[in-house]
């Protein structure tokens, strides 16, 4: 089965004032579209790979045939980001529950986790990601270049910013550090927090 772009899970201004209505629009409706399409044209190559979900290329990318291997991980790894990052986003949610008590332990206070991932979203040079994620069992903030996805290293991800320009350029421009410190008033923590549980069955 060809893959198809999910719907925005909430009303395109959801987000507003942190991530605006225009943003959200060209950025599911093109970007994330385009990766989709994309991806679907590399698959036409081995058509025996649509009967696999996103995720299941992008964990065992070594099955994936070498002609393609790099389609995938771009256009795969953007279909899949993205659904990650829209499912966590929602406005004026507490950090709260067993993940916020582990950042804390793991990071020492909540206000250190927040600099080393805000540091990491800043810092990432180019396009790409930042990420919480649970690795072999463990808290641990990444990056990731391009659309390069944690789930291919074995990460399950509970936290994802995505800081290529088309992420926030239209807002705000240069200052990406002021986009990601608004990015905090849109983490869905209740969400983040059903992930970490359901990751730790
Ligand atoms: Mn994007």
């Amino acid at each position: 089965m060809t893959h198809e772009l999910k719907p925005l899970p909430y009303p395109y201004d959801s987000l507003e004032p942190y991530i605006d209505k225009e943003t959200m629009e060209i950025h599911h409706d093109k970007h994330h579209r385009t990766y989709v399409n994309k991806l679907n044209n590399a698959l036409e190559k081995n058509p025996e790979l649509f009967e696999k979900k996103v995720e299941e290329l992008l964990w065992d990318l070594n099955s994936i045939p070498e002609g393609i291997r790099q389609a995938v991980i771009n256009h795969g790894g953007g279909t899949y980001n993205h659904n990650f990052f829209w499912s966590i986003l929602k406005k004026d949610v507490n950090p709260e529950g067993e993940i916020f008590e582990e950042i804390k332990k793991v990071f020492g206070s909540f206000e250190e986790f927040k600099k080393s991932f805000s540091d990491a979203a800043t810092t990432l040079f180019g396009s790409g990601w930042a990420w919480l994620v649970l690795k072999d069992g463990k808290l641990e903030i990444m990056q990731t270049k391009n659309q390069n996805s944690p789930i291919s290293n074995g990460a399950v991800p509970l936290i994802a910013i995505d800081v290529w320009e088309h992420a926030y350029y239209l807002k705000y421009q240069n200052k990406r550090p002021e986009y990601i410190e608004n990015f905090f008033n849109v983490i869905n923590w209740e969400k983040v927090n059903e992930l970490f549980m359901s990751s730790k069955e």
